[in-house]
């Protein structure tokens, strides 16, 4: 399988062959420290100690070079040997190529000629094609219902159909999803249902979340997948802490946790992404690249070469991937999550798409980007069609299959939403319960009060609320 990911370690073999003692002992301690958590309590003092004493010697060794056989000097520095050189050279703020994207599919649905063929079958292929048709028509009818006044918000996934389902059928359900919002794909995917789904954004008594969240704030412990929270980046973190638990109890998983661009912009993403690569967390860094954050462009956010340069200056090994390439995406995470579990080490992917709705129905993108732009990705582009056109290429797919399947969910899903609406909305004392075993005195007060306000003002409190 071609998929190239950037090492993380790009330290030459032969400089490798030429550490030190000291060197060769830190590392092999340091291998074990991560890999065997049991080792941590049991040796933890005997490395903290070699660790110590290797800092205290931190001024010597600034002092301290080596020729090697090739007459270059060298910097024995803690963390790491550097070769020295006499020519002043700033590194360049931008690299001579930009990191390639990794593709299999044209824009056309046509296999590249050289590309390597990730194993797709039948079943497999029209599962996916499926799932994508789906949550397409989730979104257009959630998003009518939302502008027909029938639930408050809702954001679609248009534009990243490929990136949601291709990347959810890479992984097992045993791996755990720490997601940002635009991902309903893998919830799908995973077997959570119209009805389920419509019941969170109607936020009735049926909904896991009790109605306490906007909708499309889905989360699903049976299907391993945290629940959505808006403050952005603030699952990173959290995702390499599951990770990191998973590794201490040596399970045969992964986390994968999504995220934007913009989300690249907080201080979370910088901490996650250090946290990870020095305790060999197994978990997956997927950022969808849609080109904005709300409003903001990319080029407003950073400078480098996308997100994909980030990982290899955490230490990350990463990749750039098609994002609208649905096989791309499968073989990448496929092999992402391979080498997160049996090395145990987090992975980044980067992949490139475009967000072609709203960014959601607060939204109205028309202001601030033009319409070619949206019109190119949406014809050219198109990830749903891209896969069709290969599915149909191998002679798996029919007109009449794809009628059929349209009409059929369409069907399910106006029936998913009536029968979401007439559920009863969770009682109000809902709202103050769950948190805490014995709510603080403060929080009874402020119940109190509630009620006191919907006795007074009724006519402002919708009237299916159970009181
Ligand atoms: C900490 C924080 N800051 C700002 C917001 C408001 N906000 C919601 S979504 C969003 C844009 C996120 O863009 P990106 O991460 O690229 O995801 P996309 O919507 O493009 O999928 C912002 C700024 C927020 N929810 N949380
Ligand atoms: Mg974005």
């Amino acid at each position: 399988m071609a998929v190239w990911f950037i090492r993380s370690v790009n330290i030459g073999h032969h400089l490798k062959e030429k550490l030190g003692l000291l060197g060769v002992l830190n590392n092999s301690l340091q291998h074990h420290y991560c890999r065997d958590p049991d080792a941590i309590s049991s040796n933890s003092a005997y490395i903290f100690s070699i660790r110590r004493f290797e800092s205290t010697k931190a001024q010597q060794q600034l002092h301290s070079m080596y020729e090697d056989d090739d007459q270059n000097q060298v910097l024995d520095f803690p963390g790491g040997r550097v070769m020295l050189t006499p020519e002043m050279g700033f590194i360049s703020e931008t690299p001579e190529q930009r990191v390639k994207c990794y593709r299999v599919l044209d824009d056309n649905g046509q296999p590249i000629m050289s590309s390597s063929f990730p194993e797709v079958n039948k079943e497999l292929a029209i599962k996916m094609y499926r799932d994508m048709v789906t949550l397409q028509t989730m979104d257009t009818i959630f998003y009518e219902a939302q502008r027909q006044g029938r639930i408050s918000f809702y954001a679609t996934s248009t534009g990243e159909e490929a990136i949601n389902i291709a990347s959810a059928t890479a992984l097992t359900i045993n791996d755990i999803v720490v997601p940002q919002y635009r991902e309903s794909g893998v919830l799908l995917w995973r077997g959570f249902t119209m009805q389920e789904f419509a019941n969170q954004c109607f936020g009735n008594k049926a909904d896991n979340g009790k109605g306490r969240q906007m909708p499309i704030h889905y989360g699903s412990k049976k299907l391993n997948y945290f629940t959505v929270s808006s403050t952005i980046a603030e699952q990173l973190p959290q995702a390499v802490g599951v990770a990191y638990s998973l590794k201490m109890d040596r399970k045969d998983a992964c986390v994968i946790t999504y995220f934007g661009d913009g989300g690249t912009s907080e201080g979370d993403f910088h901490a996650a992404l250090n946290f990870a690569a020095v305790l060999d967390a197994p978990v997956i860094f997927f950022c969808r690249n849609n080109g904005w954050a709300i409003s903001t462009p990319t080029s407003e956010q950073f400078r480098s070469d996308g997100i994909v340069v980030k990982g290899q200056a955490y230490g990350i090994r990463s990749i750039r991937v098609d994002g609208n390439d649905a096989l791309a995406v499968y073989n990448a995470v496929k092999e992402a999550r391979e080498m997160a579990i049996s090395e145990q080490r987090p992975i980044l992917i980067e992949a490139l798409t475009y967000r072609i709705g709203h960014h959601s129905t607060s939204d109205d993108s028309t202001k601030y980007r033009s319409a070619n732009e949206i019109e190119h990705w949406r014809m050219v582009r198109e990830p749903v069609t891209r896969f069709r056109k290969w599915v149909q290429w191998n002679g798996w797919w029919t007109e009449e299959d794809e009628s059929e399947l349209r009409s059929s969910v369409r069907k399910e899903l106006l029936h998913a939403i009536q029968v979401a609406e007439n559920v009863e909305k969770p009682p109000l004392a809902d709202l103050f319960t769950d948190v805490y075993d014995h709510p603080p005195s403060n929080l009874y007060e402020q119940e109190r009060s509630l009620r006191e306000t919907i006795k007074r003002h009724p006519q402002d409190y919708p009237p299916n609320v159970p009181v």
